[in-house]
């Protein structure tokens, strides 16, 4: 099995890239060693703190935001970062030719039930007219990405990478220490009878989702004329993976549960570096308005509506809101 590095380099990762690429997954070996051991490191359960979008505070979550943006900080590649549990982007070393958005630990009510739970990271350039602690460095759409990944850690440690040659899989290989390449190239399967969307929501999503989920619903009694599994892991990552594994179609629609606050997801360490993945992969990543990597971010904690997966799926529910 390939190594990282040399994997890279195959698709003609420029080596600068690599570096920052090495210094993140430094960090991630870190916190899935500190993940199996939190019960016995006394890190399970809460802070006292909020982070700035009103969720409290997971122990893991601020250990593991610590590591990542140590590294980064301490690297000397990146101009400036964003987290999830940074108020504002923190900037870094003036001459860095990187910006780095991340969200240290996704799915972060997984971690006191041992389940699924993963580190996003996505990559731009660093805008050479703006100085580091410019967060306008931040307002690149998603299709400016250079790099995008999670590490999923799950029975096994997984890296899932875009460098915009295709998604790969790697697994952490812990009697060497680093990444093996386990599968280039993944390709999601174009159609799919399996969805995830959390359905205690239901009654607040927009008709068009309304009026999709209840024909996925009718089965093979319906217009659809087949049966649909539903799954719902609480984290996009691990949702993502299985869409990314056997294929489906993962959703967090607008929904009207609060007026201010009609999506769920964050555009910038969530859904762009998912979509990157997923449309390597061959798949679909829209709103129901349009592809999610064409926004032109306001904001670096901003949030938007997610439709993503196979594409004749992901094609078939964006069909009712025509
Ligand atoms: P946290 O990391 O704050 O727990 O949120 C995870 C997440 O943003 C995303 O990974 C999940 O798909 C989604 O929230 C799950 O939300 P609900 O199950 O609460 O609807």
């Amino acid at each position: 099995m390939q190594r990282l590095a040399p994997a890279l380099r195959q698709d003609n990762v420029p080596l600068d890239l690599i570096s920052l690429i090495k210094t993140i997954l430094a960090a991630t070996k870190e916190i899935s060693f500190r993940v199996s051991q939190a019960h016995l490191g006394g890190l399970m359960g809460s802070t006292l703190d909020e982070n700035i979008q009103g969720e409290v505070q997971k122990q893991l979550d601020v250990v593991a935001n610590q590591l990542i943006k140590d590294v980064l900080l301490e690297s000397g590649f990146v101009k400036a970062i964003s987290s999830e549990e940074e108020d504002t982007s923190v900037p870094g070393d003036e001459n860095g030719h990187f910006i780095v958005s991340f969200d240290p630990l996704d799915g972060s009510s997984n971690i006191d039930i041992n389940s699924l739970i993963g580190t996003i990271f996505s990559i731009h350039e660093a805008p050479k007219d703006l100085a580091a602690d410019d967060p306008d460095m931040f307002k690149q759409a998603g299709n400016k990405q250079v790099c995008a990944g999670y590490v999923l850690y799950g029975p096994s440690t997984m890296l899932v990478m875009t460098t915009g040659s295709g998604t790969h899989f790697y697994v952490l290989d812990r009697t060497h220490g680093g990444y093996l390449l386990v599968e280039r190239n993944v390709q999601i399967p174009q159609e799919t009878q399996e969805f995830a969307i959390n359905m205690s929501n239901q009654r607040f999503w927009q008709a068009p989702m309304q009026d999709y989920i209840a024909d996925l619903l009718k089965g093979d009694q319906g217009p659809r004329g087949k049966n649909f599994n539903m799954r719902w892991i609480a984290a996009m990552v691990g949702d993502v993976h299985r869409v990314l594994t056997r294929g489906g179609i993962f959703t967090y629609p607008a929904d009207n549960r609060n007026a201010e606050k009609p999506y769920k997801l964050r555009l910038m360490y969530e859904a762009n570096p998912m979509s990157f993945l997923i449309e390597q992969a061959g798949g679909l990543s829209m709103t129901s308005e349009g592809r999610i990597m064409d926004i032109e971010p306001s904001s670096i904690h901003q949030r938007v509506e997610v439709i993503l997966g196979s594409k004749k799926e992901v094609e078939a529910c964006l069909g009712y809101y025509k």
